[in-house]
Parts: C-alpha cells; sequence; structure tokens
C-alpha cells in the first residue's frame, strides 16, 4: 500500500469510462518478434512475417536480377539453405496459428515440460504475488477471480513456485481491495467462501501453500465499526501527525493513506480480538499465513511500538497454526528494517534490493556497482535477520504492486532483465515473484499500470483474460504472452522458471550458510559458498556483458545464462559468458 496508489485510487473511483483501457503490444528494443495493437484484436503470427521498407527494397532489386543469375545462384545456394533449415528454426517464425482456445495451446506448452520438483517443507520457499483482479477471469465479466486462480495452478507449479500471495480478497468498494469491508467475507467480484476452500484445496493437493494478505493497519471507512465501534480507531479531538479528516461532530480521525482508509487503533484490546477471531477464521480455512501491509504505519514512526504489535501477531497467529508463515511489508532500505526481525516474524521483504534504485538494478545497469559490494550487502542482510531472530529469514524479491516493473526500468533489455531476475533469485531467504515479471510485462506511471491483465495471450479479449483495473492507461508490452514465451526456451519465462526450478533443487541457494569467495578481480563477476546440511555449492555470477575468467573449485552443474551461451571450465578456471550464473558442487 502506497500513498501515491491511494490518491490515484480517489481518481479512479469518480466512474469507469465505458471503454475500458486497452493494451497493446510494440516491438522491443533490439527485437524483431512481433507487433499488434489491442484495437485490432486479431492474432498476429510472427511467422506472418511483414517485411519492413528495406526488406521490399532489397527484393524488388533481386527480382531485376537476371534471370541466368538467379538460377546459378539457386542451384548453389539450396544445398546450404536446406542444411541451414534443417538446423535451426529462425528465432521469429512460429508455427502456423491454430485455433484453439489459449488456455489449451497454453495447457500443451505446460505438458511438454519436465515436471517441477514436489514443493519443499520451508523455509527458503519461492512465491508468485498474485494480483487477484488482474490474473484471470474465469466468468467473462472482465475482472479477474480465484476460480481463474484456480485454473492457472497449472502453470504456478509448472514454475517451481511454492506458494502464493494472494492480494486482498475481502468486500471492497476498490479494485485494489486494500479496504476492507468484512475481514470474514470474499469479494463478489473474486467468487465466493466455496470458491476460496476448492482453490485452498487445489494448491494444497499440488503442495502449494496459499498466503493472505493482512490489511490491519487500517479498514474501510464503510466498516461497520466505524460507526458501532469507534474506540477501535484513531479519532481525537485535534489531529496528530500525518493526514487526518474531521468528523461531522467536529472530531478527527486518522487516515494515514486515505480519507476513506481510517487507521485502527491498535491499542484497543477489544479491537485485537477481533483480529485474532479474523486469523482463527482463515487459518482454519486452511491458509498459510499472512503477507502484512504498511507495518510501518501500525504506529506511524515508531519502530517499537510496531515491534510489538507484530510480537503480538506473530504470538497469536503461530498460537493457531504454529508452521505459519508471515512475511512483512517494511518498505525501508535503511537498516531500521532489520530492527523489526525482533518481532519474530519469519520475514520482511528486502526492499534494499528491489525496484529500479535497489541494489540488484544497480548491479547490472550502473557502471560503478561491483559484485563484490552487491554479494556483502546480501551477506550483511541475511546475517541481520537472523541475528535478531535464529529462525527468521529474508524475503527477497525485485518488483511488487507498487512498484515500476522491471521490463522498463531495465530499458527493455532481455539480458539485463534475465541477470536481474537470476540475482534476485539466488539470493538467500523465501524468494518472491510479482506476476507477470516472468513474461517482462510493462507496467509503470499510475499504480494500475503497475497491475496490469497477465499477458497469457495477445487476444486481449479472449474469454479468461481480465480486462484491468479501471483507470489503467493504454499498454504496451515489449515480449511475447505466455502461450509463446512458454514455448521458446531462449524466454524470459524459461529463465526465470529455471531459476526458481533451481531453487527447488538447491536447497543451499533459500537456506545455506553465506560465504563470499575470492574469485580474482572482475568487477561485475564473483562467487559465493553455500553450505547447506553437510553439502556445498558454489553460486558464480559474472553481471557484465563480458566473459571473465573465475578461479572455482567444484563441478560445473547448472547454469543460467541469460544469452544462450553456455559457461566452460577446465580445471579449476570457469569462464562464465557474459550476463551468465553458474552452479558448482564441491
Ligand atoms: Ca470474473
Ligand atoms: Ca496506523
Amino acid at each position: 500500500m502506497t500513498r501515491m496508489m491511494v490518491e490515484q485510487q480517489q481518481t479512479a473511483r469518480t466512474g469507469r469510462p465505458d471503454g475500458r483501457p486497452l493494451q497493446h503490444v510494440e516491438l522491443p528494443r533490439g527485437s524483431r518478434r512481433f507487433a499488434h495493437h489491442a484495437k485490432s484484436p486479431q492474432r498476429i503470427s510472427r511467422g506472418a512475417a511483414r517485411l519492413t521498407a528495406p526488406d521490399t527494397a532489397r527484393r524488388s532489386r533481386r527480382l531485376r536480377q537476371p534471370v541466368t543469375s538467379v538460377i546459378i545462384a539457386l542451384l548453389v545456394l539450396m544445398p546450404l539453405c536446406l542444411t541451414a533449415a534443417c538446423q535451426a528454426q529462425p528465432a521469429d517464425v512460429t508455427p502456423p496459428d491454430d485455433n484453439r482456445a489459449w488456455p489449451e495451446v497454453l495447457a500443451d506448452a505446460l505438458a511438454a515440460q519436465e515436471p517441477p520438483l514436489p514443493g519443499q517443507a520451508g523455509p527458503g520457499l519461492t512465491w508468485y504475488q498474485v494480483f487477484v483482479y488482474s490474473f484471470c477471469d474465469s466468468d467473462g465479466d472482465g475482472i479477474g477471480d480465484l476460480n481463474g486462480v484456480t485454473e492457472h495452478l497449472d502453470y504456478i507449479q509448472s514454475m517451481g513456485f511454492d506458494g502464493i500471495w494472494l492480494s486482498p480478497i475481502h468486500p471492497s468498494s476498490t479494485y485494489h481491495k486494500y479496504n476492507v469491508r468484512d475481514y470474514l467475507e470474499i469479494d463478489p467480484e473474486y467468487g465466493d467462501m466455496d470458491d476460496f476452500d476448492a482453490l485452498v484445496e487445489a494448491c494444497h493437493l499440488r503442495g502449494i501453500k496459499v498466503i493472505l494478505d493482512l490489511v490491519i493497519n487500517h479498514s474501510d471507512l464503510n466498516h461497520p465499526w466505524f460507526t458501532e465501534r469507534p474506540e477501535y480507531y484513531n479519532i481525537a479531538d485535534k489531529p496528530g501527525n500525518g493526514n487526518w479528516e474531521l468528523l461531522p461532530d467536529g472530531r478527527w480521525y486518522e487516515c494515514q493513506f486515505w480519507g476513506e482508509m481510517p487507521d485502527f487503533n491498535l491499542d484497543s484490546a477489544e479491537l485485537r480480538a477481533q483480529l485474532e477471531k479474523m486469523f482463527a477464521f482463515w487459518l482454519g480455512r486452511g491458509v498459510d499465513g499472512f503477507r502484512l501491509d504498511a507495518i510501518k504505519d501500525y504506529y506511524s514512526g515508531n519502530i517499537g511500538s510496531n515491534v510489538e504489535v507484530l510480537s503480538w501477531l506473530n504470538n497469536a497467529v503461530k498460537g493457531i497454526k504454529p508452521d505459519s508463515y508471515l512475511v512483512g511489508e517494511v518498505w525501508d532500505t535503511t537498516n531500521s528494517l532489520y530492527q523489526y526481525y525482533e518481532s519474530g516474524i519469519d520475514s520482511f521483504f528486502s526492499f534494499p534490493f528491489a525496484g529500479s534504485d535497489g541494489a540488484v538494478a544497480k548491479l547490472v545497469i550502473q557502471a560503478n556497482t561491483t559484485m563484490d559490494d552487491f554479494l556483502r550487502k546480501t551477506d550483511e542482510a541475511y546475517s541481520a535477520a537472523r541475528e535478531l531472530n535464529p529462525g527468521a529469514t529474508n524475503a527477497p524479491f525485485f518488483t511488487n504492486h507498487d512498484m515500476s516493473r522491471a521490463s522498463g526500468f531495465l530499458r527493455r533489455d532481455p539480458n539485463l532483465i534475465k541477470m536481474a531476475w537470476g540475482l534476485s533469485l539466488m539470493q538467500p531467504g523465501d524468494a518472491f515473484v510479482y506476476y507477470g515479471e516472468e513474461l517482462g510485462m510493462s507496467g509503470s506511471g499510475k499504480d494500475e499500470n503497475k497491475r496490469a491483465p497477465m499477458f497469457w495471450t495477445d487476444e486481449l479479449r479472449a474469454a479468461g483474460m481480465a480486462y484491468g483495473p479501471p483507470g489503467m492507461e493504454e499498454m504496451t508490452h515489449s515480449f511475447p504472452p505466455a502461450v509463446q514465451q512458454v514455448k521458446d526456451p531462449d524466454s524470459i519465462y524459461s529463465y526465470v522458471r529455471d531459476a526458481v526450478r533451481l531453487r527447488g533443487k538447491y536447497p543451499h541457494i533459500g537456506r545455506g550458510a553465506f560465504e563470499a569467495l575470492p574469485v580474482g578481480t572482475d568487477a561485475k563477476a564473483g562467487a559465493v559458498l553455500r553450505a547447506w546440511q553437510g553439502s556445498e555449492i558454489i553460486i558464480a555470477y559474472n553481471a557484465s556483458p563480458e566473459p571473465a575468467t573465475l578461479t572455482l573449485p567444484g563441478a560445473l552443474r547448472d547454469a543460467l545464462s541469460a544469452t544462450g551461451e553456455q559457461p566452460a571450465q577446465e580445471g579449476d578456471s570457469l569462464t562464465l559468458p557474459g550476463y551468465c550464473i553458474a552452479i558448482l558442487e564441491k
């Protein structure tokens, strides 16, 4: 939840225009994949290649050549062409479109993949953040819903995710639903309690955990509590710090994010008892924990009081279900973030590594950053979490619903996007991936744009496609939709899937001890030793476009290569191509 988001929401609430915002895709920089505009939503095959102006001119010149030259050239070139055609398919040619609906095409592509490894026991899991409104629409109203999530568990499981974080699902007046009117119900836009139970059951059958977004800094202004139990809220004769609004009786209520979202009085023992009933209700329905929204504003500017609330919350939730997972949003990039681990909460999102200003993005796009520095920061963050709570671990992520999507700030460069995801997902802790980032979806500017419809297919009004939040601007995607990327071993999707699956294959990544190794002098290359339960792996990184040679023991086992070029090992010498991560076993 951000204040900016709420301001934008106020604008959006003035009403939805008749025509919902549309999306279109444009040619990405340096790519020739395809182009499509939403206003002409028929599919365009990459195979139906259009000639650009220079191509057309070249073809005209060739046609003017004497016929004999052409025949000679054909006789000479034909065997070569046939050989080349047998060896490789050009990257921008796809098989002719079939006429099946996209979910069937996707299902076939997923079925052709290696099955994922079974879920882990944790900690060190990998989670998928699902913004339900925009994920998949199961009933044709253009709004994503719980059944839409259930329908795509194959996709989520196939990527190797161990769990999903659902954005708020309770009754609300907004598309984002961070203003809750009833904590014990499902918003009718998303379905009903039977749909919820079915989703949880389907997830658990697959070994996928489910956590809910827990919004307890504030409720909706129209929650019955606001009139019936005003003592649950911060109401005073005079406004305090930050944002307060006037009531008809002349008193004021605290609303740090928005006038429609009054801040709770978390001192109230009765409110806490009500919230405990709510925890028990959802844990009793099978949820595996919660993502805690807006912690810094429980008591704005008071870390000590916030930690006290979290300790109570942690004890209450674990008292009901001891193996629950709790992950907190403390949007802070300073050391004060780590003080929150004293509360006993399992994880806090690693904001210092996320977004366009975070350590991951800086390492891949800024010349003056070094791998040494990145690994040192990673080590410090990992140690800081465990110092205050030995059972805790970080929650690395790269983007979320409040941040610009990576594609934009990484210049729509697939190598940079892949490398950044590799760095993020090789970090220790419980890692999170925001839906659609595995496709390199676009989304920046207003919050609605950051929550655009999951780009399953470029048929934007196909059954199953969500239409996106009201107020979303026309979207431009630089990379193909899921139905195409799942089939392409070089896609961003395939890279992120491989990275997520490596976390499952090597529990060392999420859980192991962390020790940076001396490897040489290349500023953007480095390696770490990760030890877990008596076994050791080495993760070697090269975040520069140039190859790097590192001196390392161990046998090369796996690689994440942005370009497709593979690392080579000779004795203790490992040469990583540009933008490559390798895993060695000691
Ligand atoms: Ca729907
Ligand atoms: Ca508050």
